[in-house]
C-alpha cells in the first residue's frame, strides 16, 4: 500500500516518476504527488486528489523540471484523500514520501507544533519532514539527521527524501514497509518494489529493516540503524515482472482469471513430477512427521486458501491446523510452543500483519514456512522454507490467480504431509496427485461458463445483499466468492458455512437476496442441498454452482444452475472458484465499478 519512487538522473525526473508510479498504482490510488529538484536546487511540487491520471494532467499543464525527484501514490490511513494530505510532504528544505503508519504521530505533532512548526496536513507522514528539517536546521548532516529522525519514529515506514538546494541527493529508510534501490541507464532509483523499477533497472538492492541509504548519482551508501555501513546484495530484476501488461484484456482481473490454467500448471509443476505423478522430493523440504500440529496464518483471500487447506491437512495428514487471520494471530503467537511449524500465506510477501506474525513465531523458536508469490519479498527472505506460488505478477487488486495458485501449492503440501505422516498410502497419494495434475485442464473448462455468468451477473448486480454458502472445502470457497463480490461490485455479501445459516443469517433472506450455493457433488452435497431448500422455502433466488451429478440430484430449488466440469473432489475448490471470480467480475462490470482498482482498497497491504 502506498507506492514510493525516487530518481536521480540526467533527464527530467517527472515523466519517469509518473511512469514508475503507474506501475505502483495497484498499491494505492486515492491521491498522488511529485516533488522535483532542478539543477539550481529549486524544489517544486505537484499533488492531486484521485487517481494518478489527475496528477498527470496537472503536470502537463504545470510541468516540473529537474532530474532529481520523488513521487507517491497514496492509500490514505491518516487524513482524507485530498490534495493537502497527498505526499510529498514538505518542510523546507525537506520533501518526503512515506509508506506506513507512524504510530506516535500525535505526540510528534504536538511536540513539533510547540517548537513552532506549522503542519499543513492531517497525516502522520508530515511529521517526518518536519523532524528531518529541524535536525538539518540544527546543523546535522543528512545521514545524522536521518538516523535521528527515524529514531524518533514508532511504527512502520518506507521513506524517500529529496532536498531543496541539493539537486544530486536523495535519502531513503525502511522499517516494516518494503523499499528497493535500483541502478539503470536513467540513473539511480528508489521504489517500493521491483515492479516499479523493472523497466528502468536491471539490478536492485532490497533494503533490510532498519537500513538508511544516502544516494548520489555515483554512489549509494547504506547504513544500519547504528549508522554502521552495510552491504546489501544486488539482485537481478526478475524478468517476468516486466511482463505486467494487460494484453488484449479489458482489465488485469480478466487477464488474470484467464491465465489460471497456465499458472496453476506452472505452480503444480514446481511441486509435482507430472510425468511420474509423484511429489518432487526437494520441493517441500519439511518432514511433517516431526510436528503434532501446525499453525496457518494469512489475511483476506489468502486466509480463505488456508480455510480450504485446513480441511486438506486434517483429512489427508490427520494434522491439526490452528488457522487464524494474521491481525489476530500476531497477538496470540507467543502462546505457541517452540519447535512447531508455522505456515504463512501471502501473495505479496509484504502483508504487514502476516509478516509481524511470522516474526513473532520466529522469535518464539518455531520453524517458518511461507507460501508466497513474490520470491524477492520480505517474507520470502525471512522464512526458513519458501514455498513459491508461480502465479506471476498479479496487478488486479482483487486476488484471483494468486488464490488458485495458493490452493494448488497447499494441496501439494498437504499430500506431502499425508505421505510423511503415513496417513496417505502411496496409492491414495497418487490418486490425489493425479487429481491435482488435472486441475489446469478443468479450470480451463470451468472458464467456458463465462457467457452464462454474464447473464447471471445481471440478476446479482442490482441486489443490495447476497449470501454465499458452502460446506467443507466449499465453505472457504463460498467466503472467497462473497469477498470477491463485495470488493468489486460493492454489493454487501456474506459468506457462511451452509449449516450456520439457520443460526442467524437466514433472517436476511427474502426474494431480493440472491443466495449462491457452492455444492459440488461430494460427501456433503446432500447436506448443502438441504440448506439450499431452507432458503428456497423463504423465497431466496438461488444460484447453484455444482457439477453434472449435482445438477441431476439437486431438485428444482435453484433459479440458475452453473454446471462445472466433473472433477475429482480433491480439486473441487480450484474448479469452483472460477465461476465465483467471473460472477464478481461481471457484476462489477454491470454496476460500472472500477474492476482493477476498487474503491478504498489497495494491493500489498503493508500497514497494520
Ligand atoms: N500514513 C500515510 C501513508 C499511508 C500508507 O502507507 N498506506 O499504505 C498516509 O496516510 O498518508
Amino acid at each position: 500500500m502506498c507506492g514510493i519512487v525516487g530518481i536521480i538522473g540526467q533527464r527530467d525526473a517527472a515523466p519517469l516518476l509518473l511512469d514508475a508510479l503507474k506501475r505502483l498504482e495497484y498499491r494505492g490510488y486515492d491521491s498522488a504527488g511529485l516533488a522535483t529538484v532542478d539543477a539550481q536546487g529549486a524544489m517544486s511540487r505537484r499533488r492531486s486528489a484521485g487517481k494518478l491520471r489527475n496528477l498527470e494532467r496537472r503536470v502537463e499543464t504545470e510541468p516540473l523540471v529537474g532530474g532529481t525527484g520523488i513521487g507517491h501514490t497514496r492509500w490514505a490511513t491518516h487524513g482524507a484523500p485530498n490534495e493537502a494530505n497527498a505526499h510529498p510532504h514538505v518542510a523546507a528544505p525537506v520533501a518526503v514520501v512515506h509508506n506506513g503508519i507512524i504510530e506516535n504521530f500525535r505526540a510528534l505533532r504536538d511536540r513539533l507544533a510547540k517548537s513552532g512548526a506549522t503542519l499543513t496536513s492531517e497525516t502522520d507522514s508530515e511529521t517526518i519532514a518536519h523532524l528531518m528539517a529541524q535536525r538539518l536546521a540544527a546543523g546535522e548532516d543528512v545521514k545524522t539527521a536521518l538516523l535521528g529522525t527515524i529514531g524518533a519514529l514508532e511504527g512502520a515506514y518506507a521513506l524517500a527524501f529529496a532536498f531543496e538546494g541539493q539537486p544530486q541527493l536523495l535519502a531513503a529508510a525502511r522499517s516494516g514497509s518494503p523499499l528497493a534501490i535500483g541502478f539503470g541507464d536513467d540513473g539511480v532509483m528508489i521504489g517500493s518494489d521491483a515492479i516499479a523499477l523493472a523497466p528502468f533497472c536491471d539490478k536492485i538492492i532490497y533494503l533490510d529493516d532498519g537500513d538508511v541509504a544516502i544516494l548520489t548519482p555515483t554512489r549509494v551508501d547504506i547504513f544500519d540503524q547504528s549508522g554502521t555501513p552495510v552491504e546489501r546484495p544486488a539482485v537481478a530484476v526478475p524478468v517476468q515482472i516486466s511482463l505486467a501488461e494487460k494484453g488484449n484484456y479489458r482489465h488485469f482481473m480478466a487477464k488474470e482469471i484467464h491465465e489460471q490454467p497456465e499458472v496453476i500448471a506452472r505452480t503444480i509443476g514446481h511441486y509435482l513430477d507430472i510425468g511420474a505423478a509423484t511429489m518432487r522430493s526437494d520441493a517441500v523440504p519439511i518432514d511433517f512427521a516431526d510436528y503434532r500440529r501446525v499453525s496457518l496464518t494469512a489475511c483476506g483471500t489468502a486466509y480463505y486458501s488456508g480455510l480450504v487447506a485446513r480441511h486438506w491437512f486434517e483429512h489427508l495428514a490427520r494434522l491439526p491446523v490452528d488457522l487464524d487471520v494474521a491481525s489476530e494471530f500476531r497477538y496470540r503467537a507467543q502462546n505457541f510452543p517452540r519447535d512447531e511449524l508455522s505456515m504463512f500465506v501471502s501473495q505479496s510477501g509484504e502483508t504487514a500483519d502476516t509478516l509481524a506474525s511470522l516474526r513473532a513465531c520466529r522469535a518464539a523458536g518455531q520453524t517458518i514456512a511461507t507460501i508466497v508469490n513474490v520470491p524477492t519479498s520480505t517474507m520470502a527472505r525471512e522464512t526458513d522454507i519458501m514455498l513459491p506460488t508461480l502465479a506471476g505478477p498479479e496487478i488486479g487488486v482483487a486476488s484471483t490467480k494468486a488464490f488458485t495458485c495458493q490452493l494448488a501449492t497447499l494441496a501439494a503440501v498437504a499430500i506431502k504431509a499425508g505421505l510423511d505422516r503415513g496417513t496417505l498410502d502411496e496409492a491414495s497419494a497418487r490418486e490425489k496427485i493425479e487429481a491435482l495434475i488435472e486441475a489446469p485442464r478443468l479450470v480451463a473448462d470451468a472458464l467456458h461458463v463465462e457467457p452464462q455468468i454474464e447473464r447471471i451477473a445481471k440478476i446479482v448486480a442490482p441486489a443490495r445483499s447476497a449470501l454465499f454458502i458452502g460446506r467443507g472445502p466449499a465453505y472457504g470457497i463460498a467466503l472467497e466468492g462473497a469477498l470477491k463480490l463485495k470488493e468489486l461490485s460493492y454489493i454487501h455479501a456474506e459468506g457462511y458455512a451452509a449449516g450456520e445459516l439457520k443460526h442467524g443469517p437466514i433472517a436476511l433472506v427474502d426474494d431480493s437476496v440472491p443466495v449462491v450455493v457452492v455444492a459440488p457433488y461430494d460427501d456433503l452435497f446432500a447436506k448443502t442441498v438441504s440448506n439450499m431448500e431452507e432458503v428456497a422455502a423463504r423465497g431466496a433466488r438461488i444460484i447453484l454452482i455444482t457439477d453434472a451429478r449435482g445438477a441431476d440430484a439437486a431438485g428444482e430449488a435453484a433459479e440458475e444452475t452453473l454446471v462445472m466440469p466433473d472433477a475429482p473432489s480433491f480439486i473441487h475448490p480450484l474448479v469452483m472458484t472460477v465461476p465465483l471470480q467471473l460472477l464478481a467480475y461481471h457484476a462489477a462490470i454491470t454496476n460500472g465499478t472500477d474492476v482493477d482498482q476498487p474503491r478504498n482498497l489497495a494491493k500489498s497491504v503493508t500497514v497494520e
